[in-house]
């Protein structure tokens, strides 16, 4: 179902002349209302004048996320205080947290990409939509929130957490579509399990998961325990939460509203903008945002681009599945890697259960890795050498799939904390040394 024919499948010239002219009025805003952009804008030389066609918009600086941490609380706001209706603020491990400010028309914004989301995933106001998502300062329960009302589907508040109680009222109300990250889903087809009921016999069809990285493998595995189709959705608090980017039913690439959210994707050491298909960094430029306007922003998530059309109709380009954080790419022994790349191998493996975490440490001044992954309840642990031999098979498929020599370590079943959010997947223990 395509909730906005108008926007998303419009005629890619019409779109470009619409993005150059909304782009003109964002640049014209940031450097007028922010000091920062107009300090930026002038050290290279550059006004909101030079921008004349949407490449011109290469020559301007990029903004990085710490840029928008010298700003808390109000001072990045490109709208008059009084007209801001709601704040959320991202958590961020380091430094100072990062406020987005939404006025009346940012919500309305907000609410239209969040039923395009839903309706990209063929919600309609026939659903009832299980929003296992937290509520709160994070984006992901207000923003699924604001769309499914927009659709007027029956929409479940629920936030996460309460295991149980969710599956129950899963049954009882019949959720037909369920919206958490994509470990949260895992965790309810776990509980389920637990307590006799059949995930697969609930009556979701859909899951709508993201805030996170997940694998192709984990992807297949979610559908099968609960047998859904689990579609990606992608977003950032600093852009405006989830709402950005949606997958079809098609499963190649996430829709990206390109009328609000304009997406480059570039080199993330030198800056340089590359072309469609290549992997990089995406970089987004809010096109309609009033409360918070940000022009080049760095999202630090690796991806490609991708402007063919889709056979869903849409005619607005795709990001390919995040396949991590810039941040997170880990440095073992000069091979570069993305946890995403070992979950996706971890889950090819017959005795491996989707629950695993990376402990990163140092030991006599090299980086080591080690994967702790949980396996089946009837693997027995006391046959040693039955434990040994499958983690020496692991450790060998892992070199074979990506040239990486790791440590793997068969913890029992549910060894590793669930998350009801993001999963946390590395620990890094070589800071504390
Ligand atoms: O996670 C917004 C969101 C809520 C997205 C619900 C989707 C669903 P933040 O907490 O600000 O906002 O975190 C944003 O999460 O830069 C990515 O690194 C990561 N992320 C979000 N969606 C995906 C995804 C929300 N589908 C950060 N795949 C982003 C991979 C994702 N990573």
């Amino acid at each position: 179902m395509i909730w906005n024919k108008e926007y998303e499948c419009m005629d890619r010239d019409n779109l470009r002349d619409l993005q150059l002219t909304r782009l003109k009025e964002v640049v014209r805003r940031v450097y007028e209302r922010l000091p920062f952009y107009g300090k930026k804008f002038s050290e290279n030389h550059l006004h909101p004048d030079a921008l004349k066609s949407l490449e011109d918009l290469k020559k301007f600086p990029l903004t990085r996320k710490s840029e928008l941490r010298e700003g808390y609380p109000f001072g990045l706001f490109t709208a008059p205080l009084e007209k801001i209706v709601e704040f959320h603020i991202s958590s961020g491990t380091t430094g100072k947290p990062v406020v987005n400010g939404y006025t009346r028309k940012d919500i309305q914004v907000w609410s239209e990409v969040m039923a395009r989301a839903l309706a990209c995933a063929g919600t309609t106001s026939k659903d009832v939509v299980h929003n296992a998502y937290g509520y709160g300062l994070f984006t992901g329960g207000l923003g699924i929130h604001y769309g499914a009302q927009l659709i007027g589907a029956k929409t479940i508040p629920i936030s996460g957490g309460q295991t149980r109680r969710q599956i129950m009222i899963m049954q009882d109300f019949k959720s037909t579509v369920l919206t958490c990250t994509p470990s949260y889903a895992l965790h309810i087809a776990e509980v389920a399990e637990e307590i006799g009921v059949d995930p697969r016999k609930l009556s979701l069809r859909v899951g709508i998961l993201g805030a996170e990285p997940w694998s192709e493998n984990m992807r297949k595995e979610i559908e099968v325990q609960l047998g859904i189709d689990a579609l990606d959705i992608y977003g950032l608090t600093e852009i405006i939460g989830p709402g950005v980017a949606q997958e079809c039913e098609a499963k190649e690439g996430m829709h990206i509203f390109e009328d609000h959210f304009l997406p480059e994707v570039i080199d993330p050491k030198t800056g340089k903008v590359l072309e469609e298909g290549e992997e990089g960094e995406l970089v987004l430029t809010t096109l309609t945002r009033e409360g918070t306007s940000l022009v080049r922003y760095r999202t630090g998530d690796i991806t490609r681009i991708n402007y063919q059309p889709c056979d869903c109709g849409r005619t607005i380009a795709r990001i390919n599945k995040i396949k991590g954080r810039v941040d997170d790419m880990l440095i073992i022994r000069g091979v570069n890697i993305f946890p995403s790349q070992i979950e996706n191998v971890l889950l090819q493996i017959e005795e491996a259960e989707p629950h695993y975490q990376l402990i990163l440490e140092r030991k006599r001044g090299l980086d080591e890795l080690t994967v702790e992954l949980e396996v089946s309840p009837n693997t027995f642990f006391d046959e040693v050498k039955r434990v040994e031999k499958i983690e020496a098979k692991i450790e060998k498929e892992i070199e074979d799939a990506l040239g990486l020599r790791v440590g793997v370590r068969l913890v029992e079943s549910r060894t590793i904390e669930r998350s009801m959010g993001k999963a946390k997947r590395i620990i890094d223990k070589r800071k504390s040394k």
